[in-house]
């Protein structure tokens, strides 16, 4: 008799990653209860998603194992170096430790937390893109999981076409089409992502990308490719420069909509949100939000104090989330305007599902932007790095979904964008196309057949396969 699957699923530890893994680990352990799940990530990483989700009410057959964050020397005798004070600087310890080895070492720990198991299959951040040789280490296949926008993951797969064509032309060239590059004809050389063609190209998320790029093109490494997207959501050309790129590709998304029994009426709202949207008017509210990684500050403290008074002119009752250390920034009494509410976290994806959102400020983050579609919630793009400017351009141009700030945030066009965006959703010839996608993003695991359902059944298949359990 064939073994019981063994999945690992290997998160990258950063930013909203290890939540979006999660919750397709969990939607695969539910799917899957025979088989046996074992999440990987960083000990802090860990400790954030025990804190979100109650331990008793995950799935029995999921347990969580640690990698190394490299933030303690195996050398230094366990004593733990100093924690590296930024963001990067704790990326590159992790990329450095996984690649020395430490995916090899966490699927031997995974193996041996479930009483020997073999590892028979490793669904993985396609960032960790060590997971490949790992997984072809134990004799499993590789499903990587790509979460952030596909045209910036087809950018990266084209990047060697791309420096051939552009060279140290990009400041030049900043508004050529993209009309040579299969999939890329929508957007403008400056809305690639950094590293690209442009940017600095020593920090560690760069060199990433470049590393991900080599490995997804390494012949029969991955079995299949998983995108947080669903069928009919791309253009057809981005849809087909990935599949001419990429084996078998999977959009398996909204990841937020991923069917995870049992979680969908818990949404966790400890600042109020939803019973303060209650109150007012279909389509009244604006919401902004800008993700975990763009912290207020990105675009500098002016900027965020012309986002306060943008928001405040625009005349619309708004619901900020910003966290609390920005807060002494804003204008002297603002938190106390009675149309406004800033609050340090809010169930965005609730939040851009309730009837009263009808403006999203956002850094155009692809699940933001994706929580915004199945929200039928027009967009505001203020883009800062990596795959927003495509992200955004996506929602403006190709969607026709909103509109996008090419220029740092100013009062004036803030007021101007949320006031025309909140008559869009009001109206009804925006909301007709609206109500389309908003349709297909729910319809994609709703239904029966549904495009993300159909291809969940094909990731099972492959991480679970029937002849084995
Ligand atoms: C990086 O993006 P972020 O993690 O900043 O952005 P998103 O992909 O938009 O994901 C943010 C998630 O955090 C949630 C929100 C999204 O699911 O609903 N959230 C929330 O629930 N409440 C809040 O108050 C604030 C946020 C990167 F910067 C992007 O460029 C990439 O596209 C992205 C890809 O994974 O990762």
């Amino acid at each position: 008799m064939a073994a019981v699957p063994h999945v690992v699923v290997i998160t990258f530890p950063f930013a909203s990653h290890a939540v979006k893994l999660f919750r397709l680990a969990r939607a695969l352990a539910a799917a899957a209860p025979a088989a046996t799940f074992s999440f990987l990530s960083t000990a802090g990483s860990i400790a954030q998603l025990q804190e979100k989700n109650q331990e008793n009410a995950l799935e029995p057959n999921l347990r969580f194992v640690e990698v190394p964050d490299g933030l303690v020397s195996p050398s230094s005798g366990g004593a733990g170096t100093t924690p590296p004070p930024n963001h990067m600087a704790r990326l590159g310890l992790f990329l450095a430790a996984a690649e020395a080895g430490g995916v090899r070492v966490a699927l031997e720990t995974a193996r041996a937390a479930a009483g020997g198991a073999r590892v028979t299959c490793v669904v993985g951040d396609a960032f960790v893109w060590m997971a490949a040789e790992a997984a072809a280490a134990v004799g499993a296949p590789w499903v990587p999981v790509w979460t952030g926008g596909p045209s910036a993951l087809l950018a990266h797969l084209q990047g060697d076409a791309l420096r051939d064509d552009i060279g140290d032309k990009a400041a030049s060239r900043a508004d050529d089409v993209l009309t040579a590059h299969p999939g890329l004809g929508s957007y403008r050389v400056r809305d690639l992502p950094d590293g690209c063609v442009f940017g600095d190209m020593h920090l560690p998320i760069v060199a990433l990308f470049r590393r991900v790029a080599d490995q997804l093109h390494v012949p029969g490494a991955a079995t299949a490719v998983a995108l947080n997207t669903f069928p009919g959501l791309l253009p057809d050309d981005v849809t087909a420069a990935l599949a001419a790129e990429l084996p078998q590709v999977l959009p398996i998304g909204p990841f937020h909509l991923l069917p995870v029994p049992g979680d969908d009426n818990d949404v966790a709202d400890p600042h109020g949100c939803l019973a303060w949207l209650d109150g007012h008017a279909a389509r009244a509210v604006a919401y902004a939000s800008f993700g975990t990684v763009v912290t207020a500050v990105v675009g500098g403290q002016e900027e965020l104090r012309e986002l306060a008074a943008g928001l405040e002119a625009s005349g619309a009752p708004f619901l900020w989330s910003l966290p609390k250390e920005y807060w002494p920034l804003l204008p002297t009494g603002f938190l106390d305007l009675d149309r406004a509410k800033v609050v340090p976290w809010a169930p965005q994806a609730a939040v851009l599902r309730h009837a009263s959102a009808g403006a999203f400020v956002t850094h155009a983050g692809w699940a933001s932007v994706l929580e915004g579609v199945a929200g039928g919630v027009p967009m505001a793009c203020r883009p800062f790095f990596s795959d927003q400017r495509m992200n955004a351009r996506m929602v403006a141009h190709v969607w026709g979904f909103g509109t996008v700030f090419e220029q740092p945030m100013t009062r004036g066009a803030v007021a101007e964008a949320v006031s025309s965006l909140l008559l869009l959703a009001g109206g009804d010839q925006g909301m007709a196309r609206m109500q389309e996608m908003r349709d297909m993003a729910a319809n994609a695991f709703m239904l029966p057949d549904g495009g993300s359902r159909r291809n969940l059944d094909k990731l099972l298949k492959i991480v679970c396969p029937p002849s084995s359990s």
